[in-house]
């Protein structure tokens, strides 16, 4: 069976004077992955994504954590994108959209995503702490946003309900795995078609 032209991995390198980030992903993976962001939950939550998109990450970064955590977790999201979008390259045969609730506990979060090439995201969820140990609640969005612009993904995550915010934010990791991982899948039927009616994806 035919299935793509080519590997789907790529290698992003990125360095300014606030991070400096080596990221390699393989779309076709297996859900393994290497993460050493330095902020241990942030980690915890890579890995969760990885293994659930069942992309395999390799993920170094070397922040400004005598700061705080705002640019590893946002320039991670940037270098992540970046690296998904270029191993997508023409987005051939992949099957595009997917959605799905997931629940963990007493939590439930929906997330849909069109890897459609034009970033969009919608972001509900509101945390009833501002910390999770030493991590910043508000640094998810800013890391959903920073991954769906350079991704190119249109993303929507709400979550339904759910009082904990370690689950809050886990169940949000984890929908993002399971519908980045079944849109960006390719679908045998149309393995050499790009998904649109217009015949591309920017
Ligand atoms: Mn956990």
């Amino acid at each position: 069976m035919a299935v793509t032209a080519g590997r789907r991995d790529a290698v992003v390198e990125r360095k300014t004077k606030e991070t400096e980030i080596r990221v390699r992903v393989d779309l076709d993976g297996t859900g393994r992955s290497s993460i050493a962001t330095g902020v241990g939950f942030f980690d915890h939550m890579l890995d969760q994504l990885s293994r659930h998109s069942l992309i395999d990450m390799e993920i170094a970064v070397k922040g400004d954590l005598h700061i705080d955590d705002h640019h590893t977790v946002e320039d991670t999201g940037i270098a992540l994108g970046q690296a998904i979008r270029q191993a997508l390259g023409e987005r051939r045969g992949i099957r595009r959209y997917a959605s799905l609730d997931l629940a963990m506990d007493e939590c439930l979060t929906r997330a849909a995503v069109d890897v459609s090439g034009r970033p969009f995201l919608v972001f509900r969820a509101e945390f009833s702490r501002h910390k999770i140990g030493s991590f910043d609640t508000e640094l998810v969005q800013e890391f959903f946003q920073a991954l769906a612009q350079n991704a190119g993904l249109t993303l929507h995550v709400t979550n339904l309900y759910g009082s904990n915010s370690h689950h809050i934010a886990e169940t949000c990791f984890k929908a993002l795995a399971r519908v980045l991982g079944d849109a960006i899948a390719i679908d045998p039927r149309q393995a050499d078609l790009v998904p649109s009616t217009k015949g591309m994806l920017a």
